[in-house]
């Protein structure tokens, strides 16, 4: 099987988000899988009590009961997951290395499930099979002759389960190192961040019900229509109640213009829809800090009206008085800011700001979500703290239907990181280790994803394993990462699917075939449950359904326990006996983790269990008790290192561009070449720009181009053989998918504060294509 050779085509999508589209591409997927009518029962197991945790997305589930749980992109993943094709010892004799690195990315994750362990010894061009027990050998040779344990880094992507998260931290500390970077640092790190400094937790305060009572729901710089499609219906519903749902993102996303449940048989056959949302504002890249504070503004210029006056004020000056602290330095700093640096930075008119302001102070209930269109800026820490200053300007934390929501990714990521997946972890988790487990932890931090890298290009860091994810690919700076990674003695990845970063290795390597959240996950006990907590702190139980394919794959908390036997025998825990019953881990937990007390008791529960959250209880962790509003000037956007060094080369750029995902990907995972909201079918290597912008740098819709990114250093970034698109995107943007761009961004080019990649604003130029068209 080959790439679909689907010829490229582009027309602007008409119909409703959801819908007709959405099933027939559930069926086609379906039918794709080799096992349809298997998967079919899976399907309807997804997300319902004693079925599986969706290997999704991170969005909760209803509380209603009877309700069918998965969407159009849920089914892509679990039939992606559950295919009944299996990539083997013969597999790999058959292909070389080299042969695989020609391949594209949907090719390798096409050929099915990886089955049994694979070694590849860094000479003979092909990994050979190799015996559970003798690759938990290598890995222990390895880990133990390293002069310090922090030659070793453990990565963890988000799909790892508690139990698996949990084994994996304490098999890292035990052995001696913080290391322990994950998907997260490229993802909700700065939500983290801002809101620990602001309100004393790294969470978001909602709950699912929180939107059925919200009066406004703010969506800013997420696409759900594609990445949660579960959240378009509480978002059509609140529309339908007259609720208003204003969104922010420079893009047209059609997932936020008009939906159709596909769940609802009268809408279906009539072909109705329903809008989503009351107000859609297109804000420049990364101009969201601009325009929150643009509304503060306004709400501080009623608030003086309304003292004059003696009309109703925005301000909760209750709330302030009681909860908060900084106040006073934030009304200077807003009024510092111009109203011409405002706009500019903005990229909203003053009377855009007026009504987005407006619609804020009606609400007495406001929800603000967001994702990766506010994260992966090099200033998302101060602009999540803005909106923070904003909710807390009318009280909006810590009541029905208000709050903040930081939609996360990953279906487990946020579990994984309360789990103790944490390359920075906070004392109070060390100190409960230290004392439950009666060993030293060490104490300094650990290196996240982007310093993992340096290390590695440093030859500090020489063994690195990965739980999960595709390091390789979803990283920036694509060439240097390879070249990094190659560095290193030895990469271990423990995986479902075969991805780049099986064959971007050290000078050995190991395949670690492991059970998906869809299989069912034999141990002596009997079948065993694993548990995840959404974006709404809920933490259940996942039961796999299907038999898995090989009976050489192994779970995840077993093949953790087995490395960890090898390298620390019996220290700290019996390691292998914890897995003949994930209760045991749990007992573990519970005795760690805050939260967690009965935990083997409480995810009998029906929908599992709720982790209180202390904001959403108006209880502020913070060093200072109090909910802190951050005064600050508007931040650049790029370094100012980079700004001058881009000037005095005389290479300014011609576009800023943004990486993101199309309909048919999950992450680096490619499901298919189609992006059916965006209107693009066959082609992924496309560049999208304002047809203005195509014409003004010399060039013509569909044609092919380099593009070039811009940087203070002297590295050659650039992709090649991009198709343009005349788009409907803001003047100055462009936008073309991740993984495809990620050779663009600079390593260096991170969030201050919180070290993710701005995978969401990278200066390019474009240069005709180096690529000579193919003749058809
Ligand atoms: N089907 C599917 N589901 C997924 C995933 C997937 O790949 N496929 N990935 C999962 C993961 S790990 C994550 S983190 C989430 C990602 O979910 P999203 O954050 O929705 O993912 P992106 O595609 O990166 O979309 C970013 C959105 O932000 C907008 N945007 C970009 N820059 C800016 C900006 O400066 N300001 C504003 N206001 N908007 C901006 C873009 O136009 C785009 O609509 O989804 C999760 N769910
Ligand atoms: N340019 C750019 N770069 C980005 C982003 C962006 O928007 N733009 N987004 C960033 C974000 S938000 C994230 S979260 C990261 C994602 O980074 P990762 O989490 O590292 O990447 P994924 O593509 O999700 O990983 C896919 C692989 O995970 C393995 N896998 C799937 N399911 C399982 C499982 O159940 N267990 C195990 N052990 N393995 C499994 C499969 O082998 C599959 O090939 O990428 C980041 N990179
Ligand atoms: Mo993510």
């Amino acid at each position: 099987m080959k790439t679909p050779v689907d010829r490229f085509r582009f027309r602007p999508y008409q119909r409703p988000a959801a819908g007709w589209g959405a099933l027939r591409s559930v069926a086609h997927a379906w039918l794709d899988s080799r096992q349809p009518f298997k998967n079919l029962r899976a399907m309807l197991q997804t997300n319902q009590n004693g079925g599986f945790d969706c290997p999704g997305c991170a969005w909760g589930e209803a509380p209603k009961e009877g309700r069918i749980r998965f969407c159009e992109n849920g089914a892509k993943a679990v039939n992606w997951e559950a295919s009944g094709r299996g990539v083997d010892a013969e597999f790999f004799a058959r292909h070389s290395i080299e042969d695989l690195l020609a391949q594209d990315d949907y090719w390798l994750e096409y050929q099915g499930r990886l089955t049994e362990p694979m070694y590849y010894d860094g000479n003979s061009g092909h990994y050979r099979p190799i015996s559970w027990d003798l690759a938990f050998k290598r890995i222990a040779e390895h880990l133990n002759s390293l002069s310090s344990p922090d030659q070793a880094a453990f990565y963890t992507s988000g799909r790892a389960s508690n139990e698996a998260a949990f084994l994996y931290q304490l098999f890292a500390r035990t052995f001696g190192t913080n290391n322990l970077p994950d998907c997260s640092n490229m993802c909700h790190e700065a939500s983290g961040v801002a809101l620990k400094g602001s309100i004393g937790t790294g969470k978001g305060t909602v709950t699912y019900e929180d939107f059925e009572h919200a009066e406004a729901i703010f969506v800013i710089g997420q696409n759900p229509g594609t990445n949660h499609p579960r959240m378009l219906e509480p978002l059509s519903e609140a529309v339908a109640r007259g609720a208003q749902v204003i969104v922010f993102n420079p893009l047209r996303e059609r997932g936020l213009e008009r939906f159709q449940a596909p769940q609802n048989a009268v809408q279906m056959l009539t072909n109705g829809d329903f809008a989503l949302n009351t107000a859609y504002f297109r804000p420049a890249l990364g101009g969201d800090i601009a325009v929150i504070r643009g509304i503060a503004k306004w709400l501080f210029q009623w608030q003086d009206e309304a003292e004059r006056s003696g009309g109703d004020e925005p301000l909760a000056k209750a709330f302030i008085e009681e909860h908060t602290e900084g106040f006073e330095r934030y009304r200077a700093a807003v009024d510092a800011t111009s109203w011409d640096e405002i706009l500019a930075y903005g990229g909203l008119d003053k009377e855009e700001l007026e009504r987005a302001a407006h619609i804020f102070c009606r609400s007495n209930a406001t929800i603000i979500c967001w994702a990766m269109g506010v994260t992966q800026h090099r200033h998302s820490v101060a602009t999540i703290q803005e909106i923070t200053n904003l909710q807390l300007l009318r009280g909006q934390i810590g009541k029905p239907g208000a709050g903040l929501c930081p939609v996360r990714g990953h279906s487990n990521v946020q579990g994984d990181r309360t789990m103790g997946i944490d390359d920075k972890p906070p004392a109070a988790l060390l100190d409960a280790l230290e004392k439950r487990f009666q060993i030293p932890i060490p104490r300094e931090d650990g290196v996240n994803v982007v310093q993992t890298i340096e290390a590695m290009l440093a030859d500090q860091l020489k063994v690195f394993i990965a739980l999960g994810g595709n390091f390789a690919q979803a990283t920036p700076d694509s060439d240097r990462t390879h070249e990094a990674l190659q560095k290193c003695d030895l990469t271990v990845q423990i995986s479902t699917k075969l991805n780049r970063s099986h064959l971007i290795t050290g000078r050995e390597a190991l395949i670690l075939p492991c059970l998906g959240r869809t299989d069912i996950d034999y141990q002596r006990s009997g079948p065993q449950a694993v548990t995840v907590e959404d974006s709404f702190s809920m933490v259940h139980a996942s039961f796999g359904q299907l038999q898995p394919l090989s009976a050489e794959m192994r779970s995840e908390p077993a093949i953790v326990a087995g490395m960890a036997e090898a390298v620390l025998g019996e220290k700290p825990v019996p390691w292998l006996s914890l897995i003949e019953d994930y209760g045991r881990i749990r007992e573990l937990i519970q005795d760690v983790i805050p939260g967690f007390e009965r935990f083997n008791e409480k995810i009998q529960a029906p929908g599992g269990f709720y982790l209180e959250n202390s904001a959403g209880k108006r209880q502020w962790n913070t060093e200072n008790g109090k909910a802190n509003f951050v005064a600050q000037a508007l931040p650049t956007l790029l370094p100012e290192t980079v700004l001058s060094a881009l000037d005095k080369a005389g290479k300014n750029a011609d576009l800023v561009l943004q990486t993101l995902r199309s309909h048919d990907q999950y992450n680096t995972t490619v499901y298919g070449l189609n992006d059916r909201y965006r209107g693009v079918k066959g082609e992924r290597r496309v560049l999208f720009a304002h047809l203005d912008d195509i014409h003004r740098l010399g060039f013509e819709d569909r044609q092919k181009v380099d593009v070039v990114s811009l940087w203070s250093d002297e590295q050659q970034r650039r992709v090649r053989g991009f198709t343009l698109i005349a788009f409907d995107i803001p003047k100055g943007q462009a936008a073309a998918y991740y993984p495809e761009a990620n050779p663009l961004v600079p390593l260096e080019s991170y969030g201050v504060g919180s070290y993710t990649p701005t995978s969401k604003y990278i200066a390019i130029r474009l240069e005709p294509s180096s690529v000579p068209e193919r003749i058809v």
